[in-house]
C-alpha cells in the first residue's frame, strides 16, 4: 500500500505550545476569574495527564485541588474559565508568541509538493489550531489540511483513537495508507488504537513518555543544518525528515504488517 496522507497532532509535534501557552494561558484566565490558582511548569507537566482543557481543569480540581469550594454549576463554571482561556491563548499566539518547531513548515511544503494529503487530529479547540497556522504560516494554511479535526468533535479525547478514526473516516483512508505524527504517551496511545505507525518528536514535557509503539522516535523532524537526534528506530543516513525517509518508513511498516 502507498502512502497518502500525514496525519498531525498540534500541541507539542508542531509547536512547543503547552508550558508558554495553554499554560500561560490557564493562569491568565484564573486571574480574570479571582481565582489564586497557578500552574507551574512542573504541576502543568503532571496535569498534561489528562487532555483537553476542560477535562484538564476537572482533573487538577478532583486530584491537586480538593479543598476549593465548587459552584453549583462546574460544568458551565468551568467552560467559562476555559472560553477566557481560549482567548487568551488566542491572543498569545496573535502576538507571534509560539514559533513551528524545527522542521515542521519545510515538511509540510514538501509534503504539499510530493501530492500527499494532509490533516490534523487533535484535542485542542479549533480555534486555538486556526490561531497557530495563521500566525505562523499564513491564512492560506489552513487549506492545507483537508480535515482539521479539533477539540470536542469527537466526545473521547486522546488516548482514545477516535480523532484520527474521525479524520481518516473523513478522508476515506485507511491506516495503512497514513503516516501520524505525535509527540505524547496519550498521543501514541491514540493512533496506536487507530492502527497508526507513528513518529515521535519528543518535547520536554513528554521526553520520558514510553514510545516503544513508534516507528521513529526523534528530537524534532530537523532541517538541512540542524540534525535530528534518533533516539529510537533506523534511518539510512538521514539528518532531517524528508518524504524519501518517511517513504521508506512506511515501506518497512507496511512490509512488518504484511500488507
Ligand atoms: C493537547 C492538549 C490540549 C491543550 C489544551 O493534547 O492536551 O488539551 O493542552 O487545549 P494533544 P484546550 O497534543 O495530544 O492533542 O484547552 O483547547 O482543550
Ligand atoms: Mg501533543
Amino acid at each position: 500500500m502507498s502512502l497518502e496522507a500525514l496525519l498531525f497532532d498540534v500541541d507539542g509535534t508542531l509547536a512547543d505550545t503547552e508550558r508558554d501557552g495553554h499554560r500561560v494561558a490557564f493562569n491568565l484566565a484564573f486571574v480574570d476569574a479571582g481565582l489564586d490558582w497557578n500552574w507551574s511548569v512542573e504541576l502543568y507537566g503532571k496535569l498534561l495527564k489528562v487532555t483537553g482543557g476542560k477535562e484538564r481543569i476537572r482533573y487538577y480540581l478532583d486530584e491537586f485541588n480538593r479543598s476549593f469550594s465548587r459552584p453549583d454549576n462546574l460544568d458551565e463554571f468551568i467552560a467559562g474559565l476555559h472560553r477566557a482561556k481560549t482567548d487568551h491563548y488566542t491572543a498569545l499566539l496573535a502576538g507571534g508568541g509560539i514559533p513551528l518547531r524545527p522542521g515542521v513548515e519545510r515538511l509540510l511544503h514538501e509534503a504539499r509538493a510530493a501530492g500527499l494529503r494532509l490533516a490534523i487530529a487533535t484535542t485542542t479547540t479549533p480555534a486555538n489550531v486556526e490561531a497557530l497556522l495563521v500566525n505562523t504560516l499564513g491564512r492560506e494554511s489552513m487549506d492545507w489540511f483537508e480535515v482539521i479535526a479539533a477539540g470536542d468533535i469527537v466526545p473521547a479525547k486522546k488516548p482514545a483513537p477516535d480523532i484520527y478514526l474521525y479524520a481518516m473516516q473523513e478522508m476515506n483512508l485507511a491506516p495503512m495508507q497514513c503516516l501520524a505524527f505525535e509527540d505524547s504517551a496519550n498521543g501514541i496511545k491514540s493512533t496506536r488504537d487507530a492502527d497508526l505507525a507513528t513518529i515521535i518528536t519528543i518535547n520536554d514535557y513528554t521526553a520520558e513518555d514510553d514510545f516503544s509503539d513508534a516507528v521513529l522516535v526523534l528530537d524534532q523532524l530537523g532541517e538541512p543544518n540542524q540534525p535530528f537526534h534518533v533516539l529510537q528506530g533506523t534511518v539510512n543516513g538521514d539528518s532531517y525528515v524528508t518524504i524519501d525517509l518517511l517513504r521508506n518508513l512506511h515501506a518497512a511498516y507496511c512490509r512488518t504488517a504484511n500488507v
